[in-house]
């Protein structure tokens, strides 16, 4: 069984991040290990969330874990609480990475701005370390901050999208994925760039309106396990998208406000599925 190690935060209520990862890339048959970065009452789209730093709670673990001659398969950081974290996941992968994959999801922001509590030297930050990933999962926000590109929220064409991912992967990364791009009103996707074989690809799955918390975070977790599976990259991708869609459908009728996330619960079955288990 592959081993992965999940580094982002626990927002206790609102589907997003730890809630979303653990949860999904367990039930991809991959065995799981976490290092939470800050505790929330909620994530930070909600008023009035509690917010509890655990930077320093990164080095003990990673002591105990060296002393244990610990290695995964695959690395995974999401939300990333503070610059320090940053540093610190950076000398975390060198050590744990083994042969393993170094996968960035650089949680920033969304809609053309930064959430709530990230700066331009946090986004400098996030692109160096992005530098040394194999695969990263930005949306066009995130990647127009790292690469300090004009950001087009709609209406954008194929080349602005070649453009951004020539460029992530010009920051070091040898693969980047865009989320959330969108060329048709009724479609919405990931386009990706390996820069080893020069190749672009894309996948597609229904649109459906609205704006729906932590979908990044379902794609990215859904893309982890399909990788932890032995899926090639473009088949990951295809599994993820399909089953973010998926999810999105089941909630798009659902009364409850979108922040409280998406229905990933009932498309788990669909998931397990697609990567045929
Ligand atoms: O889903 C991304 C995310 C993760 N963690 C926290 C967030 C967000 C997005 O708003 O606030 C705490």
């Amino acid at each position: 069984m592959k081993k992965v190690v999940t580094v982002q935060d626990i927002s206790c209520v609102g589907r997003c991040s730890l809630t979303v990862a653990l949860p999904i890339i367990s039930a991809m048959g991959v065995e799981t290990a976490v290092i939470p970065t800050a505790v929330l009452s909620t994530h930070t789209k909600f008023k009035n969330f509690t917010f509890c730093d655990l930077t320093d709670q990164i080095e003990p673990i990673s002591e105990h874990w060296r002393s244990m001659g610990l290695t995964f398969d695959g690395i995974y950081t999401g939300y990333l609480g503070s610059f320090e974290q940053l540093r610190l996941m950076t000398r975390f992968a060198d050590e744990f990475r083994g042969d393993g994959i170094l996968f960035v999801d650089p949680v920033m922001g969304d809609g053309g701005r930064l959430y709530s509590g990230f700066n331009s030297d946090f986004v400098r930050g996030m692109a160096k370390f992005c530098g040394k990933a194999d695969i990263i999962v930005p949306n066009i926000t995130e990647a127009s901050f790292m690469l300090n590109a004009p950001y087009i929220g709609e209406g954008y064409s194929q080349d602005y999208v070649k453009e951004l991912l020539r460029g992530l992967t010009g920051l070091g990364a040898k693969k980047a994925v865009l989320t959330g791009i969108s060329f048709r009103p009724e479609e919405i996707g990931v386009m990706a760039y390996d820069s080893e074989s020069s190749e672009f690809y894309s996948h597609f799955g229904q649109r459906i309106g609205g704006y729906y918390h932590g979908t990044g975070d379902v794609f990215a977790s859904a893309c982890i396990g399909a990788l932890m599976n032995d899926l090639p990259l473009n088949d990951a991708l295809r599994v993820a998208v399909d089953y973010t869609c998926e999810c999105i459908r089941l909630t798009s009728d659902d009364p409850r406000d979108k922040a409280f996330g998406v229905n990933f619960e009932k498309a788990i079955p669909m998931l397990i599925h697609s990567i045929g288990k």
